[in-house]
């Protein structure tokens, strides 16, 4: 599953805020376990450099659901890595969140 979402990066590793806690457009890649960010589509697809560097995050052992205590924007899900970093997602509607739901979960 691939496709475009905006991001907020809530916590760098438990118990330690993100510095940069903006919500920012990023395009997802879910491949062998892995979640990759890029800026865009044409990035992702050819040796485009990943999105501000950042490395694959492994989905071994992360949590994912929906965000129901995030009021500031509709259609946010939360992924929680085995690492202790969180993030927000957030979808254009609720079909496209179930749909990467269900795929990070089944990951
Ligand atoms: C952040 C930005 C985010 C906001 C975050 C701010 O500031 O306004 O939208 O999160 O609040 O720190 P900046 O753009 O200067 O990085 P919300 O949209 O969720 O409020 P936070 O630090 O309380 O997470």
């Amino acid at each position: 599953l691939e496709g475009g979402l905006c991001r907020k990066h809530e916590m760098e590793a438990q118990g330690k805020r993100a510095p940069n806690r903006s919500w920012q457009s990023v395009y997802c890649v879910l491949r062998g376990g892995s979640l990759s960010f890029y800026k865009d589509a044409k990035s992702a697809g050819g040796a485009g450099a990943p999105f501000h560097g950042e490395p694959p995050a492994s989905l071994r052992g992360a949590r994912c659901h929906p965000a129901t205590h995030y009021k500031k924007r509709k259609h946010v899900f939360k992924l929680g890595l085995s690492d202790g970093k969180e993030y927000l997602f957030q979808a254009k509607d609720e079909a496209e969140m179930s749909t990467w739901l269900r795929v990070i979960q089944a990951a």
